[in-house]
């Protein structure tokens, strides 16, 4: 198939036929069971949901549709002439089809998100009369998905009384015309809260055929080596299976038949807190104080150390270390290590980082609560904005989320291909577990 539809509609049947064949054959075995403590613990580990786009191994990390972030960099298309990062919209193809696309059909998306790039004018002035000094860029992300979304078809083909088995067509055509808008109102955002409102002209962008080199240029960074970041980045954090609060939020309210404008803003509302996508925005913070703090003693173990210590003691956590799933460093770290190690290797931020590779698991073991001490993709992703110019540290959250927009909607639409009911797992109270084990 050369168009990214008819290659998702050549896999729906044989998937519903494989799913329906695996529900015959398993449907009443138990996946999992959940005790008291996962009840009470954010059901941490617990397998009690179906996610098909991408599986995160605690030792090695995310694989997305089955291939690891190094295959990824390997296989999927590049830029011409001589991009090394992999295209964010082959990795769309690859979430959404299960397969590796040629560069013929990363080329058809490139030019079919180009197409459906440019954001209402109603919703730009909206945008533009936000109180962007008091209001943080997450919020005003959140709402401009919000105001996109009276373009839903999925909405309008639902109140045409659309018949269920083609609801996932109308989610497609959502989710490609929201992912295709993100950069713009990434940049949109950006401009507004950080340079005055002076937007990046229209001719400018209009030319740009992938989506990083789009975010880059919008944002209003002209060099290559930026566009290959903003190409990194969004492959990176596009997903991280089902159960992340981001990707859980969408799933949820999707499955009430929201549609994907309300789902993934509901997605965004998740990602905007600071255990999850927000670390990033803290981890900047975190690492510029501590360098304050350092003022001229050297960067030593002790130092840091004793640093790192100062947080924990004030009762808080140390921003970008620690995971619900990984129990090793996270191969998005390795991959924007590698980047900074080839493009910014005496930049002292990237050298702050690496030092504390070595001093912050050993702290966070000897206090002795965390499962997991090593680094997350947060760790790192700051620095190396900061290092092209990117240095307002509130705002990264936002790339996050233009990112999880490619897995989450390509999830999203899979929900609607296969069926899948509204989500309403049974909650019990206290009493009820205090009454139920004690009549055992
Ligand atoms: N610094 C200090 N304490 C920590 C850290 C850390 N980086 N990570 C976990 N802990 C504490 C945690 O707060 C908990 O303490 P308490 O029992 O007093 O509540 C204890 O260690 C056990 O937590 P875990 O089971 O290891 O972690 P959990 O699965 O609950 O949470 C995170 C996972 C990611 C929320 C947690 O590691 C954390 O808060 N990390 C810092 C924030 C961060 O980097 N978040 C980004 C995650 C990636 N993302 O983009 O979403
Ligand atoms: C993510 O990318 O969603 C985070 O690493 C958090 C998670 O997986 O729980």
């Amino acid at each position: 198939a050369t168009s990214l539809q008819e290659a998702v509609r050549s896999k729906i049947e044989p998937m519903r036929a494989q799913v329906h064949e695996v529900r015959e054959r398993f449907g009443e075995e138990v996946l999992d069971a959940c005790t008291v403590n996962q009840a009470y613990g954010g059901m941490r580990s617990l397998k009690a949901m179906v996610y098909e786009t991408s599986l995160l191994d605690p030792q090695e990390g995310i694989r997305f549709r089955g291939f690891s972030i190094p295959e990824c960099q390997r296989l999927l298309p590049r830029a011409k002439p001589s991009g090394e990062q992999p295209l964010p919209e082959g990795l769309l193809w690859l979430l959404l089809t299960g397969e590796i696309p040629t560069e013929s059909q990363v080329e058809s998306v490139c030019q079919d998100l180009k197409r459906r790039a440019a954001v209402p004018p109603e919703v730009l002035r909206l945008l533009d009369e936000l109180p962007h000094e008091r209001m943080h860029p997450m919020t005003q992300f959140s709402v401009a998905v919000s105001l996109l979304q009276h373009e839903s078809k999925m909405a309008e083909a639902y109140a045409q009384g659309a018949p269920k088995s083609t609801f996932w067509e109308y989610c497609l055509e959502d989710a490609l015309t929201l992912i295709a808008r993100l950069p713009a109102v990434a940049a949109r955002i950006y401009r507004n809260t950080f340079h005055g409102g002076k937007h990046v002209p229209a001719e400018k962008i209009e030319k740009v055929d992938d989506m990083g080199m789009r975010l880059a240029r919008s944002l209003g960074f002209e060099l290559n080596e930026f566009d290959e970041l903003m190409r990194l980045y969004l492959v990176l954090h596009a997903d991280h299976e089902g159960g992340n609060v981001s990707a859980h939020a969408v799933r949820l309210v999707g499955s009430a038949l929201s549609d994907p404008y309300l789902s993934f803003a509901a997605g965004l509302n998740g990602l905007a807190g600071p255990l999850h996508g927000l670390a990033n925005q803290e981890v900047l913070r975190w690492l510029l104080q501590m360098k304050e703090k350092l003022g001229n003693r050297p960067m030593t173990t002790e130092n840091l150390r004793e640093l790192c210590w100062e947080t924990l003691r004030e009762g808080h956590v140390i921003p970008g270390f620690g995971h619900a799933v990984l129990r090793r460093t996270d191969p998005r770290y390795t991959a924007q290590r590698e980047f900074a190690l080839k493009h910014l290797p005496h930049d002292e931020m990237f050298q702050l980082v690496s030092k504390l590779y070595e001093v912050v698991p050993r702290v966070l073991e000897e206090q002795g609560k965390v499962k997991n001490p090593w680094p997350n993709v947060d760790q790192h992703s700051g620095i190396l904005l900061r290092y092209y110019g990117l240095v307002e540290s509130n705002f990264y959250t936002v790339l996050f989320g233009v990112s999880r927009a490619l897995g989450t909607l390509s999830s999203l639409v899979w929900d609607r291909a296969l069926g899948l009911p509204i989500e309403r797992p049974k909650s019990v109270t206290t009493q009820w577990i205090r009454e139920h084990f004690e009549k055992r």
